[in-house]
């Protein structure tokens, strides 16, 4: 139900969808201002479907962010691809995000396969033209790509620079259709503030640790509080990881990794909260959760989505 009916008002559901790693969240963090999803260098960053809203005068863009398509090796894959197919079928149109310069890929050809099947209008990207160093390697690409799909606008863009983001907000607000908005003008995210804490910890992980680690990793946030006289938030979050040997690891020597992650994250949050925070951080060991159905539940994956 739309919350604000005003006869001008317009907004569009737009799922970002695309390969892992080539700037999905980094494109929603940068067309919202405001960082609300984790990037790293590391494929399949973005586990769960995160929604930003963005509401400009008129127009309420509401983005689904969602964990790069891939083949799935596990539960916690197979949750990630369910999330994406799902929010595909739930929204007005979609951006397809492709990184400047590569093939396209299967992944990119599924995802087109499926707007072909719903008819949905979508928008294409193509990120990281900061990195192309031959720009004539763009026309072949846009050319490729618009021959697989009738996309409503191309825009090539760099959520590295910000070049080409303006164009790209201009594109999708012409997909926002009339009928209000769907949320408070003042919406951000639909997260709740001790998922977004724990990712941020997580992001620290993801950008500190070799890639093994940081993939069986999962965050937890016990508690999150602000003390009353609003000097500062007290946040107690667990750590869960595979194996000791991956808890030694997290840890550090003489605990220095450990404290590295806090530090670098605790200050990700005092700039969100815009507030002094004490993190504290406990590590865990918890085998194979991410073929555990209860444990997946537990750590905050909806796994009904499992079931169908
Ligand atoms: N040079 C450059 N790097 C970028 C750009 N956009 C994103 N990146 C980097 O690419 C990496 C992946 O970015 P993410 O935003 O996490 O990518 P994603 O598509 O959300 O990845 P998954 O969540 O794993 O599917 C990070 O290291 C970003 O800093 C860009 O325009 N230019
Ligand atoms: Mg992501």
């Amino acid at each position: 139900m739309p919350t604000n009916i005003n006869a001008k008002d317009k907004s569009a559901f737009l799922a970002i969808v695309g390969r892992p790693n080539v700037g999905k969240s980094s494109l929603m963090n940068r067309l919202l201002g405001q960082k609300i999803a984790i990037v790293s260098s590391k494929p399949q960053t973005t586990r769960t479907r995160i929604m930003g809203v963005l509401t400009e005068d008129a127009d309420q863009l509401v983005f689904l962010d969602t964990p790069g398509l891939l083949k799935p090796h596990d539960r916690l894959d197979e949750y990630m691809v369910r999330s994406v197919t799902s929010s595909v079928a739930g929204v007005d149109a979609a951006l397809l995000v492709t990184e400047a310069g590569a093939e396209i890929s299967p992944a990119d050809h599924d995802l087109i396969a499926k707007f072909q099947e719903m008819k949905l209008p979508a928008v294409l990207c193509i990120n990281k033209i900061d990195l192309l160093q031959n720009k004539t390697r763009l026309a072949p690409q846009i050319s490729a790509l618009s021959a697989e799909y009738n996309f409503s606008a191309v825009v090539p863009t760099s959520a590295r620079t910000d070049a080409g983001i303006d164009e790209l907000k201009a594109e999708l607000k012409k997909l926002a259709q009339p009928g209000g908005h769907m949320f408070p003008d003042d919406t951000l995210t639909d997260q709740p503030e001790r998922v977004l804490a724990g990712e941020f910890v997580r992001e620290k992980m993801l950008r500190l640790l070799d890639k093994e680690v940081p993939h069986g990793v999962a965050v937890v946030v016990r508690s999150l509080k602000e003390r009353t006289d609003n000097s500062c938030i007290d946040i107690e979050a667990e750590i869960y990881c595979e194996r000791n040997s991956h808890k030694g690891i997290i840890i550090g020597k003489g605990g220095a990794m450990l404290k590295k992650i806090g530090t670098q994250a605790r200050k990700d949050l005092e700039r969100f909260y815009d507030m002094k925070v004490n993190l504290q951080l406990q590590v865990m060991v918890k085998p194979n959760w991410r073929n555990k159905e209860a444990a997946l539940r537990s750590f905050g994956f909806d796994t009904k989505d499992l079931m169908n």
